[in-house]
């Protein structure tokens, strides 16, 4: 059991906190319309690059589960993140984050001249956070549903060791980078700026602060180098711009914690293990 009884939250539908003072920021028509939700770790990678990147662009918040017919346009399995382009006629779109960021990421390059990413004449580095990226993606992000998830006491022990060891999987792609890279490998260098697998980490490392520490008991793994990158991490500007306040992930993960029958396609796929939507 998880330990605390399902007293029947629902997600929230508005941000709150200082993610809210950033969407009203945004609420006015831009070139890039952001289809998010505010509880949404993969809407927060988007989010936060924009942020970072400089790119303008408004927030339209959507729910995901009642799927609005303006969502299914930008985005065929009615899943946030999404962007509309308007500048086209009709207008474009692009979904799935992780494409979403790598668009981001070049049109900063003709446009603000920031990034996510060492400059392409480093394919070495650009190759190490890219790697740092695809375990967040296929091992981080599914191990942090697979223990919100478990209900039994030891499918939840075991999955929280899975979760720590794919923190550890990071950590050490993380020293490589630092050890291999001359520049811009991100915030686990001191001083570092966001990296691409900074902010495609950095929404579930949030929630392992907060969910995972409530409806868990989860203890934050303690080398003080991680827990200085940490630090950097949730209190990077661009990133804490895009946090609500913390009862709004507790409330909205309850559904998670509690395995609720059909909570979203990511808790489907993971009980019936098959890959994430
Ligand atoms: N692979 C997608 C996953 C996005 C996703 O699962 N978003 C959730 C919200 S956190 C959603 O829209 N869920 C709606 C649903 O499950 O029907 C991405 O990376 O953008």
């Amino acid at each position: 059991m998880s330990g605390k009884a399902d007293s029947g939250k629902l997600y929230h539908l508005q941000c709150t906190g200082i993610a809210k003072a950033t969407a009203d920021a945004h609420s006015t028509p831009k070139d890039i319309t952001l289809f998010g939700s505010c509880f949404c770790p993969f809407v927060q990678r988007v989010w936060a690059a924009l942020e970072h990147l400089g790119i303008d662009y408004k927030y339209y918040e959507v729910d995901p589960y009642k799927k609005p017919a303006d969502l299914l346009e930008v985005s065929p399995k009615g899943l946030v993140p999404g962007l509309r382009l308007e500048n086209y006629s009709p207008p474009r779109a692009v979904n799935e984050s992780t494409v979403i960021l790598e668009f981001l990421e070049d049109v900063a390059a003709t446009t603000t001249k920031r990034s996510l990413l060492p400059p392409v004449t480093e394919p070495y580095a650009r190759a190490l956070i890219r790697l740092q990226a695809d375990h967040v993606n296929r091992t981080l992000v599914p191990t942090f549903y697979r223990y919100i998830q478990a209900q039994d006491e030891e499918k939840q022990i075991q999955a929280g060791k899975d979760f720590v060891e794919a923190i550890n999987g990071l950590v050490k792609l993380f020293q490589r980078a630092d050890k291999e890279s001359g520049s811009n490998v991100g915030l686990w260098r001191e001083g570092g700026t966001l990296s691409l697998a900074d902010v495609m980490a950095g929404p579930w490392l949030f929630r392992s602060t907060n969910v995972l520490v409530h409806y868990r008991g989860f203890a934050v793994p303690e080398g003080p180098q991680f827990r200085a990158y940490l630090g950097r991490l949730l209190n990077y500007p661009a990133f804490k711009r895009t946090c609500s306040a913390e009862e709004l992930y507790i409330d909205s993960y309850e559904r998670y914690a509690h395995n609720r029958p059909n909570t979203s396609q990511v808790a489907n796929a993971i009980n019936s293990g098959t890959t994430l939507p």
